[in-house]
Parts: C-alpha cells; structure tokens; sequence
C-alpha cells in the first residue's frame, strides 16, 4: 500500500495505547515497509507499549519525557547508535492540566499556561532541533492537531492556545528545515476516542455533536489519522511542508 515507505527509519513519540492515534500511524508506517521505534513516558505506558512494539517487531522503545532536554538528548543519540539515520518523526504528545480543560479559559494559571506549552508546543521545537542532524537524506516530521486551534471549542481551553502555537511551530520549522529536504505537518484530526479523550467530562456528547456538524455525518476514526499521517511521511507528498492538513469528515468547513 505505501511501498515507499520501505526501509524508513522512524521515531514514534507518543503512544500510550492500541487507540492512540500514534499507534494507528505507526501501523500504517509498519505495513508500509517502515523500521519502527518508540518512545514511552512513564513505566504504566511502558507496560501498554512494549507488545505493540514487538508486535511490529521493533526493539526499539525508551522512555522520553519530552520536557527533559537531556533525556531527549539520549534517546535520540541510542537512535542513532542503532539505526544510523533517521527518515520520519511522529510527534504525538499534548496535555494541560484537567482543571485547565473545565470551565473559562480566563482562569488558566501561568503554571498550567506554560506547562501545556511546554508538553504540546515547543517539545516539537526541541524533537525537530535533535532530528535535524540525523535526517541527512531528508525526513518528514509529523505532529498532530485539533481544529480548537481556529476556533473557540468549549473546555478545550489552553490546549487551543498550544495548539495555535503548535501549528505556528509547523511553518517555522517547515521553513528552517526546508533546505534539508525535511519537511514538517501537522494532522488535524476530529474527535476520536483514545486514552487523552477518555479524560475529558462529556466526550461522548462532543463526539455525537460532532458527528452531526460534519458534511458526511459520521466521525473519523483511528484508521483515518493513520491513512493521512503515513501519507504525510511517504514520497507521495514529498513537496507538501508547514502544512495542517484537516481529517474530519469535512467538519471544518462548516460555520
Ligand atoms: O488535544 C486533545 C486532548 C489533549 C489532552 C487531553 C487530556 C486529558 C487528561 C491534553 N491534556 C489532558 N490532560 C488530562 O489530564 N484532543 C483533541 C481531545 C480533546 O480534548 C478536549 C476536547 C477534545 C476533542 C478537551 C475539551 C474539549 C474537547
């Protein structure tokens, strides 16, 4: 199916479990020809991702904590020692405070303002920066996104404001990046149930809202973000860069 994508070397930041959308990605890569690693933060995930790696037969799977600049600086230097290069870097990692998610975005403290920042925004600054070197023969470099980056979604809050920011990040590192032949997207997906959903008061009434908002009334699934992000990593969109580029059945075309 994606047959370029054969030999690839790619990161995977940010899976936590068989629905995240990073692991929908990684899948896609894996059935694409691609040689697969992971990152995990925290021993709960280490346990959740270590079969799903073997079960696309990498070995590869260290814990990052994407706001430890040193930690990064050692996993990408063990990437290196293992695969020599790299080709893709998925860039799947967001949170705020669960307060942060409820109530007016007025009320977002500082703390939870530039640690939502931190995690959703500018770790895709400090992964790009340690890629950069390893992607001698090019790469593409892949985040994701959500539309409450445009628009005002209730309780999406700060995490709206990251991922303006995120998206911002995309064109300017699309730019810098550009003359290396390494190019950076971002998916922005619809809602879909994963662990960093299960989270939030009245998913389920976002996701039936949502269904019905869009131009083919029916919601997205895991599948759909896997199908545009190996995409986005393969030659088919090899002059596509700084890109969001919207899964969502349409829906943010609607006013
Ligand atoms: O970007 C996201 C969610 C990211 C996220 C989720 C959590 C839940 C648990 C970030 N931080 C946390 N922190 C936690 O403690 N999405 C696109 C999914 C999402 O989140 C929402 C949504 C949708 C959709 C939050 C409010 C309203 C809608």
């Amino acid at each position: 199916m994606h047959p370029s994508l054969k030999g690839k070397k790619a990161l995977i930041v940010g899976v936590a479990n068989e629905r995240s959308l990073a692991w929908a990605i990684a899948q896609q890569l894996h059935q694409g020809g691609a040689e697969l690693a992971f990152t995990y933060q925290g021993e709960t995930l280490e346990r959740r991702v270590r079969p799903l790696a073997e079960s696309v037969k990498s070995t590869f799977v260290e814990p990052m904590n994407v706001q430890d600049d040193s930690n990064m600086d050692s996993v990408m230097s063990k990437f290196r020692d293992r695969f020599g290069t790299m080709d893709i870097l998925v860039h799947a990692v967001a949170f705020a405070n669960r307060e942060d998610l409820d109530g007016r975005f007025v009320d977002t403290s500082r703390a939870g303002f530039l640690l939502s920042m931190d995690i959703s925004a500018y770790s895709l600054v400090a992964l790009a920066k340690r890629a950069e070197p390893l992607m001698e023969a090019g790469g593409s470099i892949l985040t994701l996104s959500y539309y409450g980056a445009h628009k005002v979604m209730p309780n999406y809050n700060v995490m709206g404001v990251s991922k303006a920011a995120l998206e911002a990040t995309v064109r300017y590192l699309a730019n810098d990046l550009g003359p290396k032949k390494i190019r950076v997207n971002a998916v922005s997906a619809g809602p879909i149930k994963t662990l960093a959903a299960a989270g939030i008061r009245n998913f389920r009434d976002i996701l039936a809202k949502s269904e019905e908002r869009t131009p083919m009334k029916e919601n997205i699934d895991q599948d759909d973000v896997g199908a545009l992000g190996a995409f986005l990593c393969s030659p088919l969109s090899k002059h596509i860069t700084g890109s969001t580029m919207y899964v969502d059945s349409g829906a943010h075309i609607m006013a």
